[in-house]
């Protein structure tokens, strides 16, 4: 059995739009997430705007807004250490560009980052986590405006002072690489014409580099204990046959997914993208000093998000979705409900991989199942597949502790069950707590505890030492 180091921050993931709910509350503006619906189409046919009979799941999500200090109480039972989560961008500034912040909105996660701190729970803050005001979408094209960047700089300011002292971990973008695979989620881009795709996507992607490393720069100006991360979604790509065209175009793919984090983290673009650049004849927009700030504002940390591998061909097509890229099944590995595929040993690849790269700290900020969850008749959730999921990756993130990779910590993707960000769904569950609720809305909200919360809260206290789920299987 590896050891993993003391301190290190074991702990769940959640995101404001998926969890809090209230989405026009207390002066609340409208984001990205607030206009889509329930399903696995979630994304086509869009309208930027509320449609009457349209339900939208995070309207009300799990009303974690309104339950978050009984909801903690249940997660700290857990001896969790750390609870990352996002700031809602539209609860601060409602059109994301607004004169004044909302007070109300700050106020909420004061409270909310307090309750946290009362349990010794470190917040780790997502500064966007799939939630660009609607607002900006409607007037700037999202981040393909360059307008986001002054505007993106003064909220994080704003959140930077106010928190000081309470929150330290933060991240810039969440999985900032779905800029091509979900481009309204990642980067606020509403794409309607495939001729100027690419050219929006790495225009985005640019404004956003200023942006994050902007935030470096502000973050630790306001408090030097800053840590300001960035944040991928890095779950790995294998080539699906041993020919030389699969391995190379999987090479590209993978390259394609870190060309993020190379920007990030090694603060200058990367040589391949001279090529990518002349190819699709892109024409990127920057003004003068933007590569210089790139290249201080390089970020502390990679923290990412890890679900599952996939396979990859020369001439596939990628098939967007949430935590990894879809493709050619592998027939090595079981698939959860969802069809995603199990694969422990790809989280040690990846750690290895990622540390190789960039040789920065490294902190797992997702990882979980999505599974249907069965009420038994004495009232218990038994979710073995879920322990079972949990058991493998943890072991497999001792090996590459031991591998010598630097771990910051891991934290489980909805430790309390949300709103699914790639369908909408509720019954794609992820928690150790169930919330009475499904995918119309229906149900009472309560709460219930899984066998997997006792499971986790063994690991927790035993620091990874016991990993058996064997009293808890029953
Ligand atoms: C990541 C996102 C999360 C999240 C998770 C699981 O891509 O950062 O917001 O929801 O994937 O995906 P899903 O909710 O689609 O099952």
């Amino acid at each position: 059995m590896n050891d993993f180091p003391k301190g290190f921050l074991w702990g769940g993931a959640i995101a404001a739009n998926q969890a809090e709910g209230a989405y026009d509350e207390d002066g609340k503006g409208l984001s990205v997430a607030d206009i889509l619906p329930v399903g696995k189409n979630r994304f086509d046919n869009l309208v930027l705007d509320i449609q009457q009979g349209v339900y939208y799941p995070s309207h009300e999500a799990i009303d974690f807004y309104h339950t978050y200090k009984k909801d903690i109480e249940l997660l700290a039972g857990m001896g969790m250490k750390c609870l990352r989560t996002s700031i809602a961008w539209s609860r601060i500034f409602p059109n994301g560009d607004d004169a004044t912040p909302n007070e109300a909105g700050l106020r909420f996660y004061d409270d909310m980052f307090d309750t946290l701190l009362k349990y010794g729970i470190e917040p780790v803050v997502t500064l966007a986590h799939f939630e660009t005001p609607l607002s900006l979408v409607k007037r700037f094209g999202g981040w393909k405006g360059r307008p986001l960047i002054n505007a993106f700089a003064r909220y994080c300011e704003t959140v930077f002072r106010r928190y000081k002292g309470k929150v330290r971990y933060w991240m810039t973008f969440n999985e900032i690489n779905h800029t091509h695979t979900l481009p309204l989620l990642a980067a606020g881009l509403f794409i309607q014409d495939e001729a100027t795709k690419l050219q929006d996507m790495y225009q985005a992607s640019h404004n956003m580099f200023v942006a994050s490393a902007q935030a470096v720069l502000i973050g630790h100006e306001v408090d030097p204990n800053n840590q300001v991360g960035c944040m991928l979604s890095l779950s790995p790509v294998y080539p699906a046959s041993c020919k030389p065209e699969d391995v190379f175009a999987s090479y590209q793919l993978r390259r394609r997914l870190l060309f993020y984090s190379d920007v990030q983290l090694r603060g200058e673009y990367p040589a391949y993208f001279e090529r990518i650049r002349k190819e699709h004849n892109l024409q990127i927009a920057m003004e003068s000093g933007d590569l210089e700030l790139i290249k201080r504002g390089r970020c502390d940390y990679l923290g990412f998000s890890y679900y599952r591998s996939s396979l990859h061909e020369d001439g596939m097509k990628i098939l967007g979705n949430t935590g990894g890229l879809l493709g050619k099944k592998n027939p090595h590995l079981k698939e959860t409900s969802w069809g995603w595929p199990i694969d422990p040993l790809g989280l040690r690849y990846v750690c290895n991989e990622l540390y190789d790269r960039y040789q920065k700290p490294l902190f797992i900020v997702e990882n979980g199942v999505g599974a249907v969850d069965v009420i038994r008749e004495d009232g218990k959730i038994v979710d073995t597949e879920r322990m079972e999921y949990l058991k493998d990756h943890v072991l497999m993130m001792g090996e590459a502790i031991a591998d010598g990779v630097p771990l910051i910590g891991y934290t489980w993707w909805g430790p309390i069950d949300i709103v699914s960000a790639g369908t909408g769904e509720m019954k794609k569950r992820y928690g150790f707590i169930h919330v009475d609720r499904d995918n119309d809305g229906a149900g009472t909200g309560e709460r219930r505890i899984k066998n997997s919360y006792y499971y986790y809260k063994q690991i927790i206290e035993t620091n990874g030492r016991n990993l058996d789920y064997a009293p808890f299987a029953k």
